[in-house]
């Protein structure tokens, strides 16, 4: 399994909408576990293929041990009052706004193995499956942000994003800020 280096708002790849899986294979797989890791490495719970580059419809979520590979994942239910709370990124370091979302939704998609799952989640993990979906189809958290809010958080990635040349995020393997808080992933 490989720590994958994170693309970063002004990669195109980002506003791709990707392509469905038609089947989950060997290399589907080696994608999702070098996205776990990936997503670990960057202290995420969530974790989408166009944020490593790639094209393929998957993601993976790991919401305090609630742990899915997604493939071809789509919300067939969304219900319950709608909540407000504050996101970020793994690719749009150090930006945070505030979503308001359904608070509770239903997923259908294939599993590592391929096969078909339905999950419902809320509060943080229908969140996070509800970011990471959006994701899969070039979607952006800031893009429910309202125009003031947007505009803010855009100035101070055009800050930020000095730090990335390439709009590339290198991670360092095995490591989590809670590891080690005095270094930059
Ligand atoms: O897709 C990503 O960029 C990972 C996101 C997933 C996420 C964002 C907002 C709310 C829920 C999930 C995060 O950056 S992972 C970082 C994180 C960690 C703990 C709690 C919330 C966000
Ligand atoms: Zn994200």
């Amino acid at each position: 399994m490989s720590v994958l280096s994170i693309r970063v708002l002004g990669d195109p790849v980002l506003r791709e909408v990707t392509q469905p899986v038609a089947e989950v294979t060997d290399e589907t797989r080696r994608l999702i576990d070098d996205m776990f890791e990936t997503m670990y490495a960057a202290s995420g719970i969530g974790l989408a293929a166009p944020q490593v580059g790639r094209r393929e419809r998957v993601c993976v979520v790991d919401v305090e041990g609630a742990a899915y590979a997604l493939v071809n994942p789509e919300v067939v239910h969304a219900e319950g009052p709608k909540a407000k709370a504050e996101e970020g990124c793994l690719s749009i370091p150090d930006v945070y706004g505030d979503v308001e979302r359904p608070g509770r939704v239903t997923v259908r998609a294939l599993d590592r193995d391929g096969a078909p799952i339905e999950v419902t989640g809320e509060g943080l993990l229908g969140r996070c499956f509800q970011h990471e979906i959006d994701h899969l189809h070039g979607k952006l958290f800031i893009d429910y942000l309202s125009f003031l809010k947007r505009r803010s958080a855009l100035a101070k990635w055009e800050e930020e994003k000095e730090q990335y040349p390439g709009f590339i995020r290198i991670l360092k393997p095995g490591r989590s800020a809670s590891e080690h808080p005095e270094e930059e992933l």
